[in-house]
């Protein structure tokens, strides 16, 4: 299956404009299916904000129909991570948050104003992706450098196959 690649784009942007620069850039927000991308993903966005606390939108919405939760790619979703603590549980936004984004201390998924501007995870999926297929995991990237946004913005992990 290849290696899937994220990027965290340490920049602020609400849902529909964080999913159309995902696609600008050749991918798409990050769409963890399964246990192993979740864990994979919640690591690399605590090693990247830490010691900060910060949410990341990923690619998840219940925008079309109240609590039948889709990727960004209308897929549906059959691996959750919602917080479960006495204190919130989520998801507990009801009708009027339906966008999901993940806490970088903890990984765990909260759903959301759309309309909040918070950073974001894009997940590879395009063949302009940098470096995509190969192991380039916690690395720096040039890429965007090429495309007039700082360099610094930019890390990626890397869940291999
Ligand atoms: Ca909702």
């Amino acid at each position: 299956m290849g290696y899937k690649c994220y990027l965290v784009y340490n920049s602020l942007a609400d849902y529909a404009g964080a999913s159309r620069k995902c696609l600008e850039r050749g991918g798409r927000l990050a769409m963890p299916r399964d246990r192993k991308e979740q864990e994979a993903l919640a690591d690399y966005v605590k090693a990247f904000f830490s010691p900060g606390n910060w949410p990341v939108w990923l690619g998840i919405n219940d925008l079309r129909s109240e609590g039948l939760y889709l990727f960004d790619d209308g897929t549906r979703v059959t691996y959750f991570q919602w917080r479960k603590h006495f204190l919130s549980s989520q998801p507990d936004g009801g009708k009027r948050e339906n966008c999901v984004a993940m806490s970088s201390d903890d990984g765990d998924w909260w759903d959301h104003y759309c309309d909040r501007t918070m950073n974001y995870a894009i997940l590879n999926v395009g063949s302009g992706f940098p470096n995509k297929g190969k192991n380039c995991k916690m690395e720096e990237l040039s890429w965007e450098s090429a495309h007039t946004k700082p360099l610094q913005d930019l890390h990626q992990c890397v869940l291999g196959p």
